[in-house]
């Protein structure tokens, strides 16, 4: 049976983890992966999320199925953070909110009931993009393009090659947009390239897949939701992918959500079915703890500021590693002008790099990156900082 089975091609971001963790020098770092790690160079368990958990296991509830959406409770908060308090979005009925499996699951649900609507439609992700959006919505079974968005030369969005790829692509096109801290560039889009997004969206019919899986990390919870709010406010029907996994630190727990906004309450009630129904063909319902305790913190006004400034500390470590990255590569004498990384936002960090620099990192240093030139500045500490400015200075 599986005599034929040819080998599949590693992941290349989780690829390069499993790489790491066979390397046994003492000096290593792994600046590939996209997880926040804190000063000690530990992923952190949030001091809200350790409280939601204890009040969790001292309740001894039972275990039963949640719904297929979820808990109701977490998709509510969801919304929330998404629209606002009291978005009228919300009080109308047109928004539909599932559980997922993380925002990976949500992409991937998404993908399969759009896959169901627009069977002949067209995905385009931003060139460069997070490496499992193309493969994710190949397997969904669309062709997966490209619209520009990273200029090298100017270490900058390109905006009007953004503009003019979103206007070329075939009505009715599926648009996979980063809200915030673009992955892998670290660049974002302001409110004036927004509502000319928007406008393009909305003459060429396409469908816009916002993908939110940084929410806090770039300016702050209500700040890093301008995009949402603002095709909120477009009248436009959209999708929404939201990842708890960094902001809560609850990687493995799975905690993402799926939402969708429809132009009224009957429609939202028939997406909603198909949602449930694409769910169900998957894996029936979701887990029931990283939501819970998602929900739990959310509508906790003690653990909700908790978590507030405990995002706001992970946020500010980051920017803080950032602005000493720089300072740490002009210091040694680097002769490029790296003070692009401290304007870029969230955890990655296209750094310039080429391929054979990041190759001869890896290998003589055991400092790790992506062969992009991406880096994870949320690996970075004041343990590990003089080591990859060294590093980095000795492969320039
Ligand atoms: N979308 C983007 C842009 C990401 O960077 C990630 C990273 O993990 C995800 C989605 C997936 O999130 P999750 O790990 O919650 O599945
Ligand atoms: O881009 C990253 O590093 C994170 C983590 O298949 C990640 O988003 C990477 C690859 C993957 C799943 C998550």
């Amino acid at each position: 049976l599986f005599s034929a089975v040819e080998m599949a091609p590693r992941d290349p971001i989780l690829g390069l983890t499993e790489t790491f963790n066979a390397d046994t020098r003492q000096y290593k770092v792994n600046l590939g992966v996209g997880v926040y790690y804190n000063e000690e160079g530990k992923i952190p368990l949030l001091r809200a999320v350790a409280e939601a958990e204890k009040a969790r296991l001292e309740t001894q509830g039972p275990r039963g199925y949640l719904p297929i959406e979820g808990v109701l409770t977490y998709d509510l908060a969801v919304q929330k953070m998404l629209f606002g308090q009291d978005s009228p979005l919300l009080d109308d009925g047109r928004v539909v909110t599932t559980q997922s499996l993380g925002g990976t699951g949500a992409l991937k649900v998404g993908a399969d009931f759009l896959k169901r609507l627009l069977p002949n439609s067209v995905v385009a992700i931003s060139d460069p993009s997070w490496e499992n959006h193309r493969a994710l919505f190949e397997s969904a079974g669309f062709p997966v393009k490209t619209y520009r968005y990273y200029n090298p030369q100017t270490y900058d969005v390109d905006r009007a090659g953004l503009l003019e790829d979103l206007q070329q692509l075939p009505p009715r096109s599926i648009i996979v947009l980063h809200a915030c801290c673009h992955n892998p560039t670290g660049l974002d889009l302001n409110a004036e390239d927004w509502h000319q997004i928007i406008e393009v969206i909305k003459t060429c019919g396409h469908v816009p897949f916002v993908d939110i899986a940084y929410q806090g990390f770039g300016e702050g919870i209500e700040e890093d939701a301008l995009a949402v709010r603002l095709f909120a406010q477009s009248g436009l029907s959209f999708l929404v992918s939201s990842s708890f996994s960094k902001s809560f630190s609850l990687y493995g727990e799975r905690v993402g959500a799926l939402t969708l906004v429809t132009q009224n309450a009957d429609e939202a009630q028939r997406v909603r079915s198909q949602i449930k129904r694409v769910i169900r063909t998957n894996y029936s319902n979701p887990p029931t703890h990283g939501a819970t305790v998602v929900a739990n913190i959310l509508k906790s006004p003690e653990l909700r500021v908790l978590w507030e400034e405990e995002l706001t500390s992970m946020r500010s470590r980051i920017q803080s590693m950032r602005l000493a990255l720089v300072q740490a590569l002009a210091s040694r004498g680097a002769k490029q002008d790296f003070s692009f990384i401290a304007r870029q936002r969230g955890m990655f960090s296209y750094s310039g790099l080429t391929a054979q620099q990041v190759e001869r990192l890896r290998v003589e240093f055991g400092v790790y990156a992506i062969s992009t030139g991406r880096i994870c500045a949320a690996a970075l500490n004041h343990k590990n900082l003089d080591y990859v400015a060294d590093s980095i200075v000795k492969v320039l």
